[in-house]
């Protein structure tokens, strides 16, 4: 968001402030605060001008605008209604040099998941690609799963879901799938050019207008319709804050909310079948699990939970 406007709605939103006051606040002219006002209005923000000044009431529910507002990381957000994908455009940014942005739609037409299988995104979803260039090397780049799925499950927590994490990218609630992530990069010899990380949360989506072949919820299903726009700041802010930690803490946090740890599991890798028990997760974000051959680390895969008799 334009940063004198921003301005204005911080100084807005305690009670009224004058036009002349903001303008000398802000070092502009008394029709440029107009001019932002009414941009603002067009945003959705609505703002009372009456005789002692100007009063922020309602935040518009959901947009680029509504997220910027009061969002405490250093994103900038580009909405759109609808798009194809958002890592596509996430991918687009990446190729013009950008860096810190956020892609987020309200629905996706071309929503994808791992191996290119279909990722469904009906209106109501909170569906956004994070656009970051880490000084990280390429192999290091699982760590920003880890993040993610962190995030997300502490944002469906937070709005009172006791969402769990299945490694290597679902967010779940009890055996339902929630939430998914896809991790995209480019990257140099030493070190991630860009990473595009993925996230597809169903908040108020109606179950039915998923997949029917697999246990899914949304958000809205388990405890009623949320509020979008602090769902996504909640979610985008624990990603900013924790993709800075060291990889130690990444993966502490990943342990406490990991539903996968202590599971028999199989897992389905390009190669193989992992059949054991889970025990750990590994730097940058490998399932150790231990198998009648012994301790195996899996970077990769498909990973079903089994019931201790399979
Ligand atoms: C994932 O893949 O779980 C990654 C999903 C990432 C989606 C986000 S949305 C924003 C961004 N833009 C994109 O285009 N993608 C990212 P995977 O582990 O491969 O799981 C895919 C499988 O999940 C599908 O084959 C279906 O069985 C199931 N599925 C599809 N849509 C779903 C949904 N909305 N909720 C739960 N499960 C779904």
């Amino acid at each position: 968001m334009n940063p004198t406007r921003k301005r204005i709605l911080a100084a807005i939103a305690d009670g009224p402030v004058s036009g002349p006051d903001l303008a000398a606040e802000l070092d502009i002219s008394r029709a440029a605060v107009w001019s932002h006002v009414e941009a603002l209005r067009e945003d959705g923000f609505e703002i009372a001008s009456e005789s002692n000044g100007y009063t922020l009431g309602n935040v518009p529910d959901y947009g680029g605008p509504a997220i910027e507002y009061g969002l405490d990381a250093p994103l900038e957000i580009e909405y759109r209604d609808e798009i194809g994908s958002t890592n596509e455009r996430a991918r687009e940014l990446a190729a013009d040099g950008r860096s810190n942005v956020a892609v987020v739609a309200d629905r996706q037409t071309g929503g994808r998941g791992r191996l290119d299988r279909e990722w469904f995104s009906p209106s109501g979803g909170i569906w956004f690609s994070v656009l970051v260039r880490p000084e990280l090397p390429p192999a290091d780049a699982p760590l920003y799963t880890l993040v993610a799925a962190v995030a997300t499950a502490r944002a469906a927590r937070a709005a009172g879901v006791d969402a769990t994490i299945k490694w290597p990218n679902d967010v779940r609630v009890g055996e339902r799938k929630l939430a998914g992530i896809l991790t995209e990069m480019e990257g140099e010899a030493d070190r991630v050019s860009w990473l595009v990380v993925g996230i597809g949360l169903n908040a108020n989506v109606d179950p039915a207008d998923l997949p029917g072949d697999r246990p899914v919820t949304t958000l809205q299903s388990e405890v009623g319709a949320v509020d979008r726009r602090a769902v996504t700041q909640t979610l985008l802010e624990e990603f900013w804050d924790l993709s800075t930690a060291e990889p130690e803490v990444i993966m502490d946090a990943w342990r406490e909310l990991a539903s996968t740890l202590g599971q028999r599991v199989r897992v389905e890798t390009a190669r193989e079948t992992i059949v054991g028990q889970a025990v750990d997760i590994a730097a940058p974000g490998t399932l150790v699990v231990d198998t009648q051959e012994g301790l195996r680390e899996v970077t990769a895969g498909d990973c079903d939970h089994l019931r201790p008799t399979e």
